[in-house]
């Protein structure tokens, strides 16, 4: 990669600090930085003190056959215990857990004690299903309180859960369902989506038909709609859990028993199976959710908004959270339903303190306009964190400005399904946040920019994201394929862990990411980054949402096209406005960086997490077939786009 183009196109001089009562009282100060530096092994041993071991480890890493890790090996513990008896024990129990809220208005609140006598049924009804020590269970349902539940019931038992998202096709399940070799599979009827009750269990039979192995097929009633009934291999939730004990001893397993398997859907080929362990995972994302949020679990509410399916939803809603002991909203529908402000009315009602939400949701709400949230009380917020995608600075300004009152700091959390917890984020007590930018690996992290040669950049240089030292809650392999885990991330740059996203080092050292490297265009010979080409145009105040890809262009390799979602009142026909994005970009980047072609559309492709699949929009711009579109939301989006679009000049 060619450093001098991508390094240093976008110039952000905004900087915010912490404020003072924040720093006062914040959990991590910046002193964690120098004992983690002074010793990572010592540090995280000390944050593995935050669970409850049965068998306290006396080991922390063992590094002896790279790159297959084992941390706190000779500890033992259950993780379900860990996020939820021992919260009962130590007196908790009455406190709150999940405040569910359904999308029909439908609310519960579970308390510890209550989450302890379901996960306990639970995990009894799936030892009398067969389900053992070591088997994998299949997840897939709505955002409702079971899925968390069922989580933890594998847990408790020692069985990997595979959690798929509810909305996947029956053949992303049976997909996953093979690969994992899953036993049971734990579904709802439906769960309710965009104002009404959407299917699950139609998507389950099919996959099950397809594939062997599975016995049991456990359904949680959510909707009530109608289901077909497979006898002798179905079973509904209530009748099964009803008739079990509220007591279950938790079994202790070794630290390194696998926790759960989670499939990313990847640009290419099969799914990767990313698999996690138990002692380590836990640990980091007990501790992060600790650091980056500044929980205070007593008198904090928090809420994550993604869902159980995607890793953040395994590590921010289940695992971090409850280890810590956190109250927390669940939501299970759609931002708009049934109206705009859906969120900032669950803010105002439950009074939420850490709000944790990703840049696709935020770029939605600026497009939808200042004055939805401007109507809700949101002043109990103090965190505000972000996942996801690089979030645009623009995007940044507006949900400091909008939500957050102009006063809570901002945390943009990088991290992956592989590295299971986060890595890059500023702490809300300690850092001078930079709208844009996930600043720097957290303590006890050792993250770092590379160029093509493995080579560390100096400040101000460009090229990879690499992580240079094991960490506790990194994959173990990729299920069933070693060889696979070895040359996907530790192949490219000698034995570093090779994140496969762009980024830079400001003159601060403060990593910016870039996104993946798989996106980024070569344009007359200079590597453009994606992220800052669609940070420029939403900079620009008729944009709310864009996506640049690079297409194939005689004269210069890849020429740069942009797919663009005006704001309100601009008009996509306008001729002139798409000149003058143009020229925006231009003066913003620089000349090199001025797209080809500026398209405005109404949608963009997604992943269920947000994620912008610019593979898909390049394959318009090359007026290509289009390639597997299963794990998008919403598959008609890619049919508009392609029918608005206009002959290529
Ligand atoms: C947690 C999660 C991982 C990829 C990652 C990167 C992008 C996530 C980001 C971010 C810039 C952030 N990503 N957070 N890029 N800034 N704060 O998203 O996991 O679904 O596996 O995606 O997401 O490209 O490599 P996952």
């Amino acid at each position: 990669m060619s450093n001098e183009s991508l390094a240093n196109l976008l110039k952000e001089e905004r900087r915010f600090g912490p404020s003072a009562e924040l720093a006062a009282a914040a959990n991590v100060t910046a002193e964690a930085y120098e004992q983690a530096k002074a010793d990572r092994l010592g540090f995280w041993a000390e944050q593995a003190r935050r669970l409850t071991w049965a068998t306290e480890p006396t080991e922390t890493l063992d590094w002896s056959n790279p790159p297959f890790a084992k941390w706190f090996a000779d500890g033992k513990l259950n993780v379900a215990y860990n996020c939820v008896d021992r919260h009962v024990e130590a007196g908790n129990g009455e406190r709150v857990a999940i405040h569910f809220e359904g999308e029909p208005g439908d609310s519960r609140a579970i308390t510890y004690a209550e989450l302890k006598d379901e996960v306990s049924r639970a995990a009894h009804a799936l030892t009398e299903l067969g389900v053992e020590k070591g088997d994998r269970v299949a997840v897939y349902l709505p955002m409702i309180p079971e899925a968390v539940i069922a989580m933890l019931a594998c847990a408790r038992i020692g069985a990997a859960h595979s959690v798929v998202f509810g909305g996947f096709s029956a053949d992303a399940i049976a997909a996953r369902i093979k690969d994992a070799d899953a036993k049971v599979v734990i579904t709802a009827d439906g769960g309710y989506r965009r104002g009404k009750p959407s299917a699950l269990k139609p998507a389950v039979d099919e996959a099950v038909g397809r594939v062997e192995g599975v016995q049991k097929v456990l359904v949680v009633q959510r909707t009530k709609q109608d289901v077909a009934w497979t006898e002798g291999r179905d079973v509904w939730w209530h009748e099964i859990t009803r008739k079990q004990s509220t007591e279950h001893t938790p079994e202790a397993f070794d630290a390194e028993h696998p926790l759960f398997i989670l499939y990313t859907s990847g640009t290419t080929g099969k799914p990767k199976g990313i698999l996690h362990t138990s002692g380590g995972y836990l640990t980091q994302t007990a501790y992060t959710h600790h650091a980056v949020f500044d929980l205070k679990p007593e008198t904090d509410v928090y809420w994550c908004t993604a869902d159980v399916g995607w890793v953040t939803g395994h590590s921010y809603i289940t695992y971090g959270p409850l280890a810590n002991g956190a109250t927390q909203v669940m939501y299970e529908g759609t931002p708009d339903t049934p109206h705009q402000g859906r969120f900032w009315e669950i803010v105002q009602k439950y009074g939420v303190t850490i709000l944790y939400t990703a840049p696709t949701a935020i770029r939605t709400f600026m497009k939808w306009g200042d004055d939805i949230p401007a109507k809700f009380d949101l002043s109990s917020l103090r965190v505000l964190g972000s996942v996801g995608e690089p979030i645009n600075p623009e995007a940044w300004m507006w949900y400091r400005k909008n939500i957050g009152a102009d006063k809570c700091p901002i945390v943009d959390t990088w991290w992956q399904t592989e590295t299971g917890a986060m890595m890059i984020s500023p702490l809300p007590g300690v850092t001078e946040t930079k709208p844009g930018s996930a600043q720097r690996a957290l303590p006890g992290i050792a993250a770092t920019v590379v160029d093509d040669e493995a080579n560390e950049v100096p400040d101000g240089g460009g090229g990879y994201l690499v992580l240079t030292e094991p960490w506790p809650s990194m994959l173990r392999t990729i299920w069933g394929d070693d060889q696979r885990f070895i040359d996907t991330y530790w192949s490219r740059f000698q034995d570093r862990y090779f994140a496969g996203d762009g980024a830079k080092k400001d003159e601060d050292g403060d990593i910016w990411l870039l996104g993946r490297v798989d996106d980024v265009m070569l344009v007359s010979g200079h590597n453009i980054s994606t992220t800052e080409v669609e940070s420029a145009l939403v900079s620009h105040p008729s944009v709310a949402e864009a996506a640049v890809v690079g297409a194939a262009d005689e004269t210069t390799g890849q020429a740069i096209v942009a797919f663009v979602i005006l704001r309100g009142t601009a008009n996509a026909e306008d001729e002139g406005l798409v000149a003058d994005l143009r020229n925006h970009v231009g003066a913003t980047l620089g000349p090199i960086a001025k797209p080809k072609r500026v398209l405005p559309v109404a949608e963009l492709p997604k992943t269920r997490s947000g994620k912008i699949m610019r593979r898909l929009l390049r394959d318009v711009a090359e007026n290509r077939e289009l390639g597997d579109v299963t794990t998008l939301t919403d598959s008609s989006v890619m049919e508009l786009i392609q029918s608005r679009l206009p002959a290529a000049p």
